[in-house]
């Protein structure tokens, strides 16, 4: 279901601005009216199930790319054309592959790229940084690295949306790191308005954690785990720095945008969407991950886990093909010091020297 939020100074503003954005069809969901310095407002959301133009839009092939060909935002043949690609892939890479003279770079370089190739970084990233090393001797491997992993440390200034989500597979560490993501902000700035959003209310046990430290914590609780709740939590929260969302995991056949729709998540219009997931999952794992929980939002990648991780290739292979800023790591089960934001040195101390935010400094960590 497509769903919008519409405001106007009277419901018969908001009523014409719905029927010409939405057409006939559209059902009235919520309908909130007061005054205010400006004068008077009303606010309507509407849903639409899924309009025939956009369905024809992916189906033609305009999709975002996420997915299985199960009509939830990917074309049909999705799958089969991604794996074939795949497998063209692999037999280009096999041919180039010859081609990466290790040789030919300065003694140094050469031993930074073997190092990353058995930590798993992906042959696409080992070949662009051959050539950029090749014939630069005195190019230190990190600038092109630098390049290839942008960075967005979480914090407020620097992530300035106010509705923040968490998404990723279950039991990827999304509820803890939410609560992670709030305390840090809570203790910067004691006086900043947060709310923590349970949207994954079919699951008690991240219902219980969120409440108990949003008590704690003098942050406000809400649940949202349909488009009418959702609508007005963003209703409620007008007022706050931050929203922070704690969305459920995605089902097998499902993409981002199955539980965009299921919720309403259009009507956030200041949204950043974060995925959080752990460099212990397969190469393959991860791509399809990728894949899956691909938005169209800005957002970033949270590692979490990391204590439980033998190799970071994957940090460097996913920013290369995700083109998403990594924002945080997240490195203990416990909720407390166990969440750094993201900063050049960390990543490069924990995937050339496996250090942890808290073996170079156990002070680390929000
Ligand atoms: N070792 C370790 N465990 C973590 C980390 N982050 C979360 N966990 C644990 O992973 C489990 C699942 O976390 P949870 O936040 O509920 O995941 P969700 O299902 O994605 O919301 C819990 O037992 C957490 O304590 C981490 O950085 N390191
Ligand atoms: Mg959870």
């Amino acid at each position: 279901m497509q769903v919008k939020t519409f405001t106007g100074p009277d419901a018969k503003t908001v009523l014409a601005r719905i029927k010409q954005e939405m057409g006939l069809e559209a059902v009235i969901l919520s309908k909130h009216e007061g005054a205010d310095d400006g004068g008077p407002w009303c606010e309507m959301t509407a849903g639409l199930e899924r309009s025939a133009t956009s369905v024809k839009k992916m189906s033609s092939g305009n999709g975002n790319g996420n997915g299985n060909g199960n009509g939830s935002g990917t074309p049909t043949g999705w799958n089969e054309w991604h794996r074939e690609w795949s497998e063209i892939r692999e037999h280009l890479l096999a041919l180039m592959k010859p081609g990466i003279q290790l040789d030919e770079l300065a003694p140094r370089q050469r031993v930074a790229l073997e190092y990353l190739e058995r930590e798993g970084v992906d042959n696409v990233v080992l070949l662009s940084l051959f050539r950029r090393l090749h014939k630069s001797p005195n190019l230190s491997v990190l600038v092109p690295l630098s390049e290839i992993v942008p960075l967005q440390p979480w914090g407020e200034e620097e992530w300035p949306q106010h509705c923040h989500a968490l998404t990723g597979p279950f039991g990827a560490g999304k509820t803890s790191t939410l609560i992670r993501m709030a305390i840090s902000l809570r203790s910067r700035r004691p006086d900043i308005r947060i709310c923590i959003v349970n949207a994954d209310c079919e699951r008690g046990n991240g219902r219980l954690l969120l409440k108990h430290y949003a008590e704690l914590s003098d942050i406000t609780y809400l649940e949202a785990g349909d488009p009418v709740s959702f609508a007005n939590m963003l209703r409620e929260t007008r007022d706050y720095d931050k929203v922070l969302i704690d969305l459920p995991g995605l089902g097998r056949n499902d993409t981002f945008s199955t539980i965009a729709d299921k919720l309403g998540l259009g009507t956030a219009r200041d949204l950043a969407v974060h995925l959080v997931l752990t460099p212990s999952y397969a190469p393959a794992q991860l791509t399809a991950f990728m894949r899956q929980y691909v938005t169209d939002c800005p957002g970033s990648i949270i590692w979490t886990k990391l204590d439980e991780a033998c190799t970071f290739g994957a940090l460097v292979s996913l920013a290369a093909s995700s083109g998403l800023p990594v924002s945080a790591l997240s490195f203990g089960p416990g909720l407390k010091n166990t969440l750094i934001a993201a900063r050049d040195v960390t990543i490069w101390r924990l995937l050339f020297k496996h250090q942890l935010p808290c073996d170079a400094d156990p002070r680390n960590g929000m």
